[in-house]
């Protein structure tokens, strides 16, 4: 592949030089650049703030929700690079999400009532915690429409589990941490019968409800454990989002909710539409809810009933322990945000142009000493908001999430119908600064800003509306992620970036150094379960498995292997009806060397990265002749990388089917080759005189080019063995062929090699003494 780079590079360049004569490409002054393109000095150093150089790395990595992808986008924050798609709750074809048996089957946990569901409407990234900071291991995502939250392992970037509400009809407050990733916060939207039972609409206030469930996060194990989970019952209000106390409210949660009128809508009978109804009150409730007492009255049997698995904590219980409390809001308010500190907590309503800040000790004081102003119609106790009330600040108009800066009480907060933000100061309530953004910003959010230790620096505004901001594209537009430099007491516009995968709601960022991910696998490794896989194939051992039941259904398991540049096996004869599970193994160590496989009519895709063994399991329905191949352009042989499946007839009668080869060989092409061999060896020794004879050591890059090649070189002995071996006996064929593969691995050692030797040169190795 690298060669074939090269050369496709020097094309490229050639063509760049051809017609750069009127280009910016060939002016040599910034003064010239700027002239040519039109740029200003400040978008001079907006560039300067967020280029990055060729090869260079981001400071952090932003999640952000792929939307109505049901997918997770990663890119770079201050380059804005994007820098991988996660497949989550839809299959995504590269990564062989969705394709493969083992991602297959965490797709298969979202399934609802018995039906796969291949969509997800994500809205809400979170990293798991260790006391409030991000410590870069898991990101949990919901699925809006499904009540749906996955788990992704930052290890390697791959879903790893996906759990289903087992009482909810939709998930849009989800997800959110509580400081030890304890738990994940989940609430509902829309209230619904909890069941699968008919209620009709008359029994709104009676039987439908809304609800809170805390997923119990398991980090040894990285995984959510349904059965230690709780959900609170609470009224048929729509909850909107949650975040969880840290700091002196660690142990509580807060979630608001609209629509507390309890309206139903009906506007096709004459009734007043949904939007009318559920903002006629002046305020909606926040529920605040005490998660710490909860769990030990449900781990000690008080409180709580087992359904679908899951516990439930009716709301009759959770207001007899003091679990549940409700306290006004500004009218038609969306998320609610916990500041670093965890003494302040900040809601704002859509239809108010005033943010609020509650005071925690104040919210403590007033329920220890049961001083409620009322109930709800539930008998849930209501807080006064005079009681609590820390500020309410007019901050514009319609105010929707607030995100913390690394300066103590200074926020940013998205101002939807004004399009832009504004950054004020909640513990004196005044406005600092305004910045019209581009346009109708949703959710903001600042480096590590969910965290106990915000680091301010960058802000990205989720904007929900691009408008002319990009090169037209049609109807359908691309999302307008802008970054915005916060370090200064004026906000700075720097980046448009578009993301056009579906409406990523909300993004999270982490310190880029957090991340450990790895770049393989241990040797025949099923990455979806994190355990050895059963099909685990090692090199020399392939085979190919047929078994039939008592009435004659067979199954045919191959056990391949791949790595550069051949698929083994590379002929699979099966019969019509069978039903053929490929399981492969990349037996690769290097960095990068992932292989596909692909089929024709089978709907087949896989992605192999080194050390993974992934299955595709599909019944050989037709006879025919299926050619299978490697996906991945992994070396300069790839498009060799191929073999034929063979669906033979029922009853097929095989003639002998002896394999001719197109050409003949000769012992004078063996001998030919065999010299070329010899040759080539003395440039691969030349190689690794030079590594060998530097300090390669201090570079683990090297060190891990030497492993491979010594891996490769291995093989190429082994092929070398064979060759030797065919031509005592005269077969000048089998001979040659072997020839060819020892020199095959050659070609790959010297490729190496060569890498490893450019690398320790530009970096300055010196000589060993
Ligand atoms: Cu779009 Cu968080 Cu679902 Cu606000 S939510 S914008
Ligand atoms: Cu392996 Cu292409």
């Amino acid at each position: 592949m690298k060669t074939l780079q090269r050369i496709i590079a020097i094309s490229l360049l050639a063509l760049f030089c051809g017609f750069s004569a009127s280009s910016v490409f060939a002016q040599d002054s910034l003064k010239d650049v700027m002239k040519a393109r039109g740029l200003t000095e400040k978008d001079i150093l907006a560039a300067a703030k967020t280029y990055t150089p060729t090869g260079g790395r981001d400071e952090y990595l932003a999640f952000a929700s792929g939307g109505q992808s049901g997918q997770v986008i990663v890119y770079g924050v201050p380059s804005m690079r994007i820098l991988k798609y996660i497949g989550v709750f839809t299959p995504e074809p590269w990564q062989a999400y969705g394709f493969d048996d083992e991602s297959k089957e965490v797709l298969a946990q979202g399934r609802i009532m018995g039906k796969d569901i291949t969509f997800g409407d994500t809205h809400h990234p979170a990293f798991s915690e260790t006391d409030g900071e991000y410590n870069g291991k898991y990101l949990f995502i919901n699925d809006k429409a499904n009540p749906r939250i996955a788990v992704i392992d930052l290890h390697d970037f791959e879903t790893k589990q996906i759990v289903v509400n087992p009482f909810f009809r939709s998930s849009h407050g989800g997800a959110f941490v509580t400081p030890n990733s304890e738990y994940i916060m989940d609430g509902a939207q829309y209230a619904a019968p909890y069941g699968d039972d008919f209620v009709p609409l008359s029994k709104f206030n009676e039987e439908y409800r809304g609800g809170l469930t805390y997923w119990k996060f398991n980090m040894e194990k990285g995984k959510i454990e349904p059965e230690n989970s709780f959900t609170f019952e609470m009224g048929p209000y729509s909850q909107d989002l949650s975040d969880a106390g840290k700091g002196i409210s660690y142990g509580w949660g807060f979630t608001n909710s609209f629509c507390t009128e309890r309206y139903i809508g009906g506007i096709e009978r004459g009734r007043p539409p949904f939007e009318a109804g559920c903002s006629s009150k002046d305020t909606d409730f926040m529920h605040v809810t005490n998660w710490k007492k909860a769990a030990e009255l449900v781990a000690a049997g008080k409180i709580g009933k087992k359904v679908n698995g899951s516990t439930l904590i009716p709301m009759k219980e959770a207001i007899a322990n003091d679990l549940l409390f409700l306290i006004p809001e500004p009218k038609s308010p969306h998320g609610v945000d916990v500041n670093p500190k965890g003494d302040k907590i900040i809601v704002s309503g859509k239809l108010d142009s005033h943010t609020w800040v509650y005071d925690f000790a104040k919210i403590q004081k007033a329920i220890k000493a049961k001083k409620y102003e009322g109930k709800d119609p539930y008998g849930v106790p209501i807080i006064a908001i005079k009681d609590v009330l820390h500020k309410s600040v007019a901050v514009g108009l319609g105010p929707l999430h607030t995100q913390f800066d690394s300066k103590e009480c200074v926020v940013y907060t998205s101002i939807y119908v004004d399009s832009m933000i504004t950054k004020w100061d909640y513990c004196e309530g005044k406005v600092l600064d305004q910045l019209p953004i581009h346009y109708n910003v949703g959710h903001l959010m600042t480096m590590e800003g969910d965290s106990v230790s915000p680091d301010g620096k960058y802000l990205v505004a989720l904007n929900k509306l691009a408008i002319d901001r990009f090169n037209p594209v049609g109807p359908l537009h691309p999302q307008n992620h802008q970054l915005i430099d916060i370090s200064g007491d004026k906000m700075q516009l720097l980046y448009d970036m578009p993301l056009p995968l579906g409406e990523p709601h909300y993004v999270v960022a982490i310190k880029a150094d957090k991340l450990k991910p790895g770049v393989r696998y241990k040797s025949g490794w099923n990455s979806r379960k994190d355990e050895k896989s059963v099909w685990k194939t090692r090199a020399g051992r392939e085979k190919t498995e047929r078994t039939c039941d008592a009435a004659g259904k067979c199954t045919v398991h191959v056990y391949g292997t791949t790595i550069r540049s051949h698929l083994t096996p590379e002929i699979i004869e099966v019969t019509e009806g069978d039903t053929v599970s490929v399981h492969l193994t990349n037996l690769e160590r290097a960095q990068d060397e992932t292989h596909g496989f692909a089929m024709y009519g089978q709907n087949i895709q896989l992605s192999i990265e080194p050390g993974k063994t992934a299955s595709a399991t599909f019944v050989a329905d037709k006879a025919g002749v299926y050619p299978y191949y490697c996906t991945e352009f992994c070396s300069a042989l790839h498009l060799e990388m191929q073999g034929y499946m063979l669906v033979r007839p029922k009853g097929y009668k095989s003639e002998g089917d002896v394999i001719v080869d197109g050409t003949t060989y000769t012992k004078a092409d063996y001998d030919k080759q065999v010299k070329t061999n010899i040759e080539t060896q003395g440039v691969i020794d030349s190689v690794v005189k030079f590594i060998t004879t530097h300090n390669y050591k201090d570079f683990p890059i090297v060190v891990a080019l030497v492993e491979d090649a010594t891996d490769q070189l291995g093989f190429a002995e082994d092929a070398k063995k064979k060759a030797a071996d065919y031509a005592t006996k005269g077969d000048w064929n089998k001979a040659m062929g072997w020839a060819n593969q020892w020199w095959q691995y050659q070609v790959k050692t010297a490729d190496m090699g060569l890498r490893a030797k450019t690398h320790l040169e530009e970096n300055g190795a010196v000589k060993a003494k």
